[in-house]
């Protein structure tokens, strides 16, 4: 299928960035930098790191490296699927291999909300279906903006009230 690879306007982006293997502060400034490189998109904000045990398909793996995640808030003109390409562009270049669902990974980025478009497709699901449930998602996002909301799902402050919150600061120069 041709899509077309620009929208005709900038449209606010908030992106999950997470890392469990290697230099896992470095490898999320690296990440920030490399997002404000793609033509078409700009950074406006990066909240603070957070860190979380790993989640597995089975549930808190606390024999996994543990994650620092955090959130970027920006705009693009890219159609969402071509900023995914971009997106998971980068995650090769910071040594992501997809071995395992869920899996320890030097890098993932997660499209979280675009303004308030709905995907659902076989690539792509935007609102991320399970920011939701994720402290690692909700805590830095409601930093940056206390306001947020999934669309169609509901407030960031609401959804994290009803989920354990298990994310602890990390201390860090900014990303941003
Ligand atoms: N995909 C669909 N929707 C999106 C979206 N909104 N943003 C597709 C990005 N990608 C999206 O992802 C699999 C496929 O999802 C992609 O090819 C893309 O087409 P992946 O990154 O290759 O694999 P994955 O991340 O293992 O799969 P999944 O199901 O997306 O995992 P999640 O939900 O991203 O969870 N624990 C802690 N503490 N912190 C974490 O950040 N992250 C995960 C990954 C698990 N446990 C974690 C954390
Ligand atoms: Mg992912």
């Amino acid at each position: 299928m041709i899509r077309q690879q620009r929208l005709r306007v900038e449209l606010p982006l908030v992106l999950a960035l997470g890392s469990n293997l290697g230099d896992r502060e470095s490898t999320l400034r690296d990440a920030v930098h490399a997002i404000s490189r793609i033509n078409g998109v700009s950074v406006d904000a990066a909240s603070s790191i957070v860190q979380t045990p790993a989640l597995k398909v089975f549930g808190v793996d606390h024999s996994a490296p543990a994650y620092l995640n955090a959130i970027l808030l920006a705009r693009s003109a890219l159609e969402p699927h071509a900023l995914l390409t971009q997106l998971q562009r980068i995650e090769t270049e910071q040594g992501r291999v997809r071995e395992e669902r869920w899996g320890d990974r030097t890098l993932d980025i997660d499209i979280v909300t675009f303004a308030h478009l709905l995907v659902d497709d076989e690539l792509l699901s935007i609102p991320h279906p399970r920011a939701a449930e994720r402290a690692f998602v909700l805590v830095p996002w409601l930093q940056l903006d206390p306001d947020a909301s999934l669309p169609g799902v509901g407030r960031a402050a609401d959804l994290l009230a009803g989920i354990e919150n298990d994310a602890t600061e990390f201390e860090a120069e900014p990303l941003w």
